[in-house]
């Protein structure tokens, strides 16, 4: 098996984590994407959407999606168990993920892209040549303000997004929180309790990369 990873970018970051969590030791490709190499006909060969990160197995198929990743790394290495052990803290682990992604992710990565000349014709991550939209600069910090605010509530009732335990659901949590700060939307100082989470996972062995 084989991550085709980038290091500066927060997705992949979510995928190497989930690995170093289950101790495995799987061959990584850098491929860069401030250089543009995602875009090139060789990655384009590998992962059509030229996103990252990209696994590929051993007979050369693919599988995108840190999500779909996840699933299929945790069917081969159960332990120690990240996607959760019993009908609804799965269901309580995808959800959180899920959310932390969409409503996390993807809102620091619209403040981001939409406010660098870089992106200007690459305004979603991967493949696709639509541009950024000025405009989207503020709706992404606002959208990020209530992410924050969403993950304060819910970390005043649990030490961890899914309940009592670390799971995929903070590791994504976390690379949307540490992408968010790179980019200058750091967490709130009120934001307490989400701020003592951020420390606390940040210590984990597997986050130091
Ligand atoms: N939903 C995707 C998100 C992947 C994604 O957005 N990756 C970014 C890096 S953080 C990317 O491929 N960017 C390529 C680009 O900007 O051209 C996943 O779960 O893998």
């Amino acid at each position: 098996m084989k991550l085709f990873d980038c290091g500066m970018a927060p997705n992949p970051r979510r995928a190497r984590i989930f690995i170093k969590e289950k101790n495995l030791d799987i061959e990584m490709q850098e491929v860069s994407i401030l250089d543009g190499e995602n875009l090139e006909p060789e990655y384009i060969k590998i992962n059509p959407w030229g996103t990252l990160p990209a696994l590929q197995l051993e007979d050369g198929t693919v599988i995108a999606e840190v999500p779909s990743i996840f699933r299929y790394i945790e069917a081969l290495h159960p332990e120690p168990n990240l996607l959760g052990d019993n009908p609804f803290e799965a269901a309580t682990i995808e959800s959180w993920e899920r959310f932390s992604e969409m409503q996390g992710m993807q809102a620091v990565g619209e403040y981001f892209r939409n406010s660098n000349e870089l992106f200007k014709n690459r305004a979603m991550p991967g493949y696709s040549g639509v541009s950024t939209i000025p405009e989207l600069v503020t709706r992404g910090k606002a959208r990020v303000a209530w992410f924050y605010q969403q993950l304060e509530s819910r970390l005043a009732t649990a030490p961890y997004l899914a309940g009592e335990r670390y799971t995929a659901s903070d590791i994504t949590a976390l690379c949307a929180v540490d992408f968010g700060i790179r980019v200058g939307l750091a967490v709130p100082d009120d934001c307490m309790h989400t701020k003592n989470w951020h420390s606390r996972v940040s210590d984990r062995p597997g986050t130091q990369i």
